[in-house]
């Protein structure tokens, strides 16, 4: 018997050092445990011995049926491994090799000019100063000389959210607040976002918006001028030509609007320029005498200038946009080029 059972345990433990498959494991693990295995068929004769033989033998087929089970699986992780590693040098994987780079985000294209802007007045002395979009009809119109039903309010196609609320169309109502609260000399910038019911190539209903404003006791028109040269050179370079052409606002008196020599075709005129040769910027003035009532101040003993501009409009100069709704769409293509 034990004879027997050393032949099964060699030739099985030589079937386990041939497989090369886990299948060829699972095959030899039936034929020797498996129901009509080798192993289990003498455990069936045991019934055929006397008592103290069935006991030794008994042991001697449950060491060897630990063992080969012990073998079986050894082998199995075995192949397992080898399996494994033979894949692993199949992927060609290059661990040395250094990780994929995440695209990184930039600047939209609005906070940098925004940021230039703001740079320029506050190196002038000028402080930045923000307020809200919801805001009262009082503070966005009437403070600044255009009551209910003055021509002015169409211009501006406002977003109304009820008879006395609405989104600002512009940022003088900050302007307004500061002086209510404060008394001159003032020099202040405010940027933000502005609401007009306007879609179309060169409009969308919410866009930015830069306004300066500086309140004093003689401030001159030619105070005004200095400053938005200045202002030009530095966002456009220092030989783009300007000129002031007047205009009318309700809120300034005398009122003009500032055009800097087309940075197309360099006042030739073409198809930016309507063949004019000029682009126009922004708006500016003298503060109305009516506004610095309409806040507290004495306008015989104080004046001042503002002026305003879209900050979409100079974004498209200077980067040679054509649609100002490729600031709104957050096109990857489009955001990555700044
Ligand atoms: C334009 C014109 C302008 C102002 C804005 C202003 C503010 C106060 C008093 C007086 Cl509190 N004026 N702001 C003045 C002139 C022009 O903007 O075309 N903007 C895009």
């Amino acid at each position: 018997m034990s004879d027997n059972l050393t032949s099964i345990q060699k030739k099985a433990f030589t079937e386990l050092q041939a497989a090369s498959t886990e299948s060829d494991v699972y095959l030899i693990k039936s034929r020797y445990l498996g129901r009509k295995g080798a192993l289990t068929q003498i455990i069936k004769n045991l019934k055929n011995l006397t008592a103290d033989q069935r006991a030794a033998t008994g042991k001697s087929i449950n060491d060897l049926k630990n063992l080969l089970e012990q073998e079986i699986n050894n082998t199995l992780q075995h192949l397992h491994d080898v399996q494994k590693q033979k894949k692993i040098s199949q992927q060609d994987l290059d661990v040395s090799l250094p990780g994929r780079k995440l695209p990184l985000g930039s600047k939209h294209p609005i906070t940098t000019v925004t940021e230039k802007i703001l740079r320029i007045f506050t190196s002038l002395g000028f402080e930045v100063i923000e307020g809200p979009e919801i805001e009262l009809d009082f503070f966005n119109f009437e403070a600044l000389n255009i009551p209910k039903n003055h021509p002015a309010r169409d211009m501006h196609d406002t977003f109304y959210l009820s008879d006395e609320l609405l989104l600002r169309t512009h940022t003088s109502p900050v302007q307004i607040r500061t002086m209510q609260q404060h008394s001159p000399p003032l020099r202040i910038i405010c940027p933000g976002k502005v609401y007009r019911c306007d879609s179309d190539i060169s409009h969308t209903p919410m866009f930015h918006q830069v306004e300066g404003l500086m309140v004093d006791g003689d401030v001159s028109f030619g105070d005004l001028k200095g400053l938005l040269g200045l202002f030009v050179h530095r966002i456009f370079g220092e030989d783009t030509a300007i000129r002031f052409r007047p205009s009318f606002f309700p809120f300034t008196e005398p009122s003009a609007e500032v055009d800097i020599q087309c940075v197309m075709c360099k006042g030739e005129g073409c198809r930016v320029c309507s063949g004019t040769g000029w682009l126009e910027i922004l708006g500016c003035g003298m503060v109305n005498p009516a506004v610095f009532r309409n806040v507290g101040y004495d306008p015989e003993n104080v004046n001042g200038f503002a002026f305003g501009l879209g900050i979409e409009r100079i974004a498209m100069l200077k980067f040679g946009i054509n649609d100002i709704r490729l600031f709104f769409e957050n096109d990857y293509r489009f955001l990555s080029q700044f």
